[in-house]
């Protein structure tokens, strides 16, 4: 009797452990899919001030908006969501998902010589099966002055 207890707890051994490389083994496949999706490749100048050495010389405005399509899999898929993009002198900007208002990390080196990386988590349940809207909109910085900044390669990752 004593035996055979002995083995099951040994074969119960075996098959929890053979569970969690299983498990583990699913999670790194998981990790290692990213969906990412591009929005907007396109360089885009927001603020009021002219200048030749950027991409955009002329403002576009102060708010750049844009309306893209999400399916109902891609949101039951994936668990977290960055938004990803490339931009000079951000300063005082906001970006807006579907009406909400994100804060941008004040954190990231501020430099309107080069481009700098932003990548900026987003809840998932900000996004619809369907049509989604994002946009960046410039602050003044006084009572009359926009802070410009120029963006561009804006994807949205879901991970
Ligand atoms: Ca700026
Ligand atoms: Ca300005």
């Amino acid at each position: 009797m004593k035996k055979i207890s002995c083995l099951v707890f040994a074969l119960s051994l075996v098959i929890m452990f053979a569970d969690i490389a299983l498990a583990k083994k699913k999670n790194e496949n998981n990790k290692a899919k990213v969906r990412k999706v591009m929005i907007e490749q396109k360089y885009h100048h927001l603020g009021d001030d002219n200048d030749d050495s950027w991409i955009v010389p002329e403002p576009e405005g102060t708010l750049w908006e844009k309306t893209f399509k999400i399916k109902k899999s891609t949101l039951n898929k994936y668990q977290i969501s960055f938004v990803k993009f490339l931009c000079r002198d951000l300063g005082n900007a906001e970006l807006i998902v579907n009406g909400e208002s994100i804060d941008l990390d004040p954190s990231y080196e501020q430099s309107d010589q080069h481009f700098v990386n932003y990548v900026i988590p987003l809840p998932l349940d900000l996004f619809y099966h369907g049509d989604n809207i994002i946009g960046i909109e410039v602050k003044m910085y006084d009572e009359v002055h926009y802070d410009d900044m120029e963006f561009g390669e804006l994807e949205i990752w879901f991970q």
